[in-house]
């Protein structure tokens, strides 16, 4: 699933780094997650903090920092950015109004998700290595994922999983690279995905619309549905929901796992 000297012609191969991004778009005003947990105050999916990018991008250089950025199409802004690089031909229609860039500090991580529209996804790394590990749909039953969202429990530390705690785990069968400078990983649709930034660094998605008819209406449902009803019961129910959704998660992966 890691593509190899796909994208060494790319101005973008050698250009892109912190530095060059800094030049470019220092200026910038950048929304910024950490990892704490889901808050019923905060609405689906929502920043914790924002920062200038030229202030963002020295802390990420000067020392190890939870935050990062999450999803931010930089081209809208930046728009000369988009001549660094193309759409590859893999073989999927690639939606070209989306890339999106991904920042973070030594030791962040991006806590366990699928993406919301079930995407396939091609993830390229410029600055910095990650540590990716992956788990097709199929798995989610073992992974105690939450209800009414795209998450796994927020506590369980996938890069050292405790077995003890969450039994169901062992159970996973998934896939575990590490992702360096110039290499591509391609994610199929709706799987899940942890990252964990070894370095400081950025990367780009590109995705491609979901073709399994299963996915792409999952994936209706999720935009259109899922996420304005756990909005509703955020501000209905407030933590309640939160706890409510955490404890379900444990109490359905132990059921559907026969684990007393
Ligand atoms: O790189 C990251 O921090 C997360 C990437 C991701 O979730 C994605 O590309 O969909
Ligand atoms: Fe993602």
């Amino acid at each position: 699933m890691v593509i190899e000297h796909c994208i060494d012609d790319w101005p973008a191969y050698t250009k892109w780094n912190l530095e060059y991004i800094k030049t470019i778009a220092g200026d910038k005003i950048v929304s910024l997650y950490d990892d704490r947990p889901v808050n019923y105050k905060d609405g689906f999916n929502k920043p914790h903090a924002t920062m200038k990018m030229s202030e963002y991008i020295d802390l990420l250089q000067r020392e190890p920092t939870k935050y990062r950025i999450f999803l931010w199409n930089i081209f809208k802004e930046v728009p000369q950015l988009q001549n660094d690089f193309s759409f590859p031909d893999f073989g999927l229609r690639l939606m070209n109004k989306l890339p999106m860039l991904f920042f973070g500090g030594k030791d962040s991580f991006t806590f366990m998700h699928y993406d919301i529209d079930l995407a396939n996804i091609f993830h390229f790394q410029f600055e910095g290595k990650k540590q990716c590990i992956l788990f097709d749909q199929k798995q989610g039953k073992y992974l105690y994922k939450v209800p009414h969202s795209l998450i796994t429990r927020e506590d369980i530390d996938f890069g050292n999983p405790d077995f003890k705690k969450w039994p169901a785990l062992q159970y996973a069968q998934g896939y575990i690279c590490e992702l360096n400078h110039g290499e591509v990983l391609y994610m199929p649709e709706g799987y899940w995905h942890f990252m964990k930034y070894i370095t400081s660094g950025f990367s780009m998605s590109l995705r491609a619309i979901a073709r399994n008819p299963r996915n792409l209406s999952k994936a209706i449902y999720n935009l259109f549905i899922m996420r304005n009803y756990d909005n509703l019961m955020r501000k209905l129910k407030r933590q309640q929901w939160i706890d409510w959704k955490n404890e379900q998660a444990i109490i359905r992966t132990n059921k559907k796992n026969h684990i007393i």
